[in-house]
């Protein structure tokens, strides 16, 4: 793609299109490939399109219906029906059903007690599954989860912030185990938990924001850790930490806006992880995600710590609280 060729507007109508069509490509090799990601799919599909204001694109009832299809006996929600269940894939389940505030159609004392099963009492770290890796990862996803279900009691928070703690580095970021480089995604979900659990106050904010503005590139687009490529999904790990620490200021968005509005597909709509490549899921939700937090026309705004519409946590009665 040529530098002329380049999208330079938010190609609402194409995303919309792009995201109702993977519904139905079945018959693709890529459908049955990506198969254990399917619950994530509807996530990263449902919250691209409601703040795109069209969620009524995927209808709710089939949405519900599948979600709860993906529910196992001890709590947990696997990545698509017959799979393992899993603590990312349960926070996704959480936030569809948040989003169509729907969370009467499960048993959430079951999701309750799945996610307090994968607290360590001990460290207060969290394994994502049977499996046991150790990830702070799996930390946000335990504590967001709780949040929208408004049961943090039931985990040892106290222990959980200190293991989050363990995984804080030099440079003010954040690693996915004690000693582990700082990498944007971790950033995210530590600052993340932490804002959830009124702990933003344990973060040198200025230090942490040099670091996160540093991941801006010549070319406007934003790499997880030093050295690395620029990606469209930075645009989400990195700037959601920074607008949780009120620093959002700190980099270019007039940039950054252009170079992810660089990586949208002109034919079939799509976001990809830079320009020229090809677009997926993943990518589109953290483009606009991005475009959101920047404060792009047209689209509803996106709640930093949990990465859903905010109208939708406001809904809960969850009060927006990040403020260092
Ligand atoms: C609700 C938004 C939301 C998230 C749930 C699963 C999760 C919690 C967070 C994932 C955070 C994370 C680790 C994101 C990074 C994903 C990514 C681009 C990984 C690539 O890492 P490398 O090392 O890539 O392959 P780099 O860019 O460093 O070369
Ligand atoms: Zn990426």
């Amino acid at each position: 793609m040529t530098s002329i060729e380049k999208p330079n507007n938010l190609l609402v109508d194409l995303h919309v299109k792009y995201i109702q069509s993977l519904d139905t490509k079945k018959d693709d090799l890529e459908y049955w490939f990506t198969e254990h990601l399917r619950l994530s799919g509807v996530y990263w599909g449902l919250t691209a399109l409601d703040l795109l204001k069209n969620v009524n694109t995927l209808n709710r009832e089939d949405v519900v219906k599948y979600v709860v299809s993906c529910q196992h006996d001890n709590g947990g929600f696997s990545g698509h029906i017959g799979h393992d269940p899993h603590l990312t894939h349960t926070l996704y389940a959480v936030q569809i059903l948040v989003i169509e505030d729907a969370l009467d159609s499960v048993n959430t004392e079951k999701i309750v007690e799945y996610v307090k099963s994968r607290q360590d009492p001990q460290t207060g770290a969290f394994t994502g599954d049977e499996w046991e890796e150790i990830d702070t990862r799996f930390s946000y996803c335990a504590i967001s989860c709780l949040s929208l279900l408004k049961r943090l009691d039931a985990i040892d928070v106290k222990k959980a912030i200190e293991f989050i703690m363990l995984c804080k580095n030099f440079d003010g970021g954040f690693g996915n185990t004690p000693g582990a480089e700082s990498h944007a995604g971790q950033i995210f979900c530590c600052v993340g938990a932490l804002a959830i659990v009124n702990s933003l106050h344990l973060i040198d904010a200025d230090l942490l924001s040099w670091w996160l503005c540093e991941r801006q590139l010549k070319n406007g687009g934003l790499n997880g850790r030093p050295e690395k490529l620029e990606d469209i999904c930075y645009s989400w790990w990195v700037l959601s930490a920074l607008s949780i620490l009120g620093r959002l200021h700190w980099i270019n968005k007039e940039k950054l806006i252009e170079f992810i509005l660089a990586a949208q597909d002109p034919e079939s709509g799509g976001f990809a992880d830079r320009p020229g490549d090809m677009v997926d899921i993943f990518h589109t939700l953290f483009g606009i995600a991005g475009l959101s937090l920047l404060g792009y026309p047209d689209l509803k705004s996106v709640d930093p710590v949990y990465c859903l519409p905010k109208y939708v946590v406001q809904r809960i009665g969850l009060a927006e609280k990040y403020h260092i």
